[in-house]
């Protein structure tokens, strides 16, 4: 924990002032340091009043993705242990596939106010305003075959799906890594991976998801598509316990990969997915395939029946 996260504790477990003198015989600070630690905070956006006498008090907090207000709702051992906060990156998930080179431990996270490059799948882009969303990327190191590896992306979509849940909506699965609100986009999972003879290195798995952005704040691209937890639900919400509650969520489903396996994540996905059974139509590339969904494989392809010839569907995106 860093000091000035260590003074904000104080203010933050205090309703009323709390005295420099205090804080600085707790943390063996000199006063001088406590108070260019206030100074630091306050320019980070933190409201702290200072009375003569009396101290120092908490007045309201930025709605902001510093490493330690993402930790206060935490109950993870793994997934955001470490996280490396910055304020603007191109991408994070090519951040963190840096970070993941050097050695970064597993559950490293990377999170970014903006992206100037955030990236979706086949060189898209992500559209990722100041401020407004959630731009996060995991480094795992999971012990599986490259092969094994897509239906982590499940893991994604499922972790953001109960995170959705607990607010109130009603989330949508689609294949193969969009979750939707109302049949509008709200967040989207790019995996990378780096790979060693026949075995994963790492996975660095990249989430983007709307929180409090509104449709005028959207790029035209994305404008009739795309929607926000604000949008769906008419709240503002702070985006740290969001972030918390979804690194909570994707350890669980981690854990549930490393104990019954991959195929249990397809399951689960396929299941809350709702798709077996239902008329489908995938995009690859200038191909289109049409047919029955009959369900997802234990490699997380999905299988299409096409008038009885079962196609393997690895990638493509579905039609509306
Ligand atoms: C995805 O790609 O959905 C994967 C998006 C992953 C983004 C995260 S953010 C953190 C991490 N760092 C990165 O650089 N990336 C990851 P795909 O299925 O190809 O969808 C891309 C399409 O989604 C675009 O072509 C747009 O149509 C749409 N889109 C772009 N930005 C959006 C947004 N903010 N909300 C909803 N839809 C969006």
């Amino acid at each position: 924990m860093s000091r000035v996260s260590e003074v904000l504790g104080f203010l933050r477990g205090n309703t009323g002032y709390v005295s420099g003198d205090y804080i600085s015989s707790r943390l063996g600070l000199s006063r001088t340091a406590v108070w260019k630690y206030v100074g630091q905070l306050r320019e980070m956006g933190y409201a702290i009043d200072r009375l003569k006498g009396k101290g120092y008090v908490l007045l309201s907090t930025p709605d902001r993705l510093f490493s330690w207000e993402v930790e206060q709702f935490l109950s993870t051992n793994v997934i955001g242990r470490t996280i490396e906060y910055r304020d603007s990156l191109d991408s994070t998930n090519q951040f963190a596939y840096r970070l993941a080179l050097d050695g970064a431990p597993e559950g490293t996270c990377v999170i970014a106010e903006t992206q100037k490059t955030g990236r979706g799948r086949l060189q898209r882009k992500w559209f990722s305003p100041y401020g407004k969303n959630l731009y996060l990327s995991v480094v795992l190191r999971p012990k599986l075959h490259p092969s094994q590896v897509y239906p982590i992306t499940f893991l994604s979509s499922l972790a953001v799906h109960d995170t959705l849940l607990s607010v109130g909506l009603q989330p949508a699965l689609k294949w193969p890594n969009d979750v939707l609100v109302n049949g509008r986009k709200i967040c989207g999972t790019l995996l990378e991976l780096s790979t060693e003879a026949d075995m994963v290195r790492f996975v660095v798995v990249g989430i983007g998801l709307n929180i409090n952005m509104k449709r005028s704040e959207m790029s035209d691209e994305i404008r009739s598509k795309a929607t926000s937890v604000l949008l769906e639900t008419k709240n503002f919400y702070e985006r740290a316990r969001i972030c918390g509650i979804l690194l909570n969520s994707l350890e669980q489903y981690y854990h549930l990969l490393k104990k019954a396996g991959v195929k249990s994540l397809c399951n689960e996905w396929e299941e809350k997915a709702n798709i077996r059974g239902k008329q489908m139509e995938i995009l690859q590339g200038d191909s289109t395939f049409r047919g029955i969904a009959e369900g997802i494989d234990a490699d997380g392809t999905l299988l299409l029946n096409d008038n009885g010839t079962v196609r393997r569907m690895i990638a493509g995106d579905v039609a509306f």
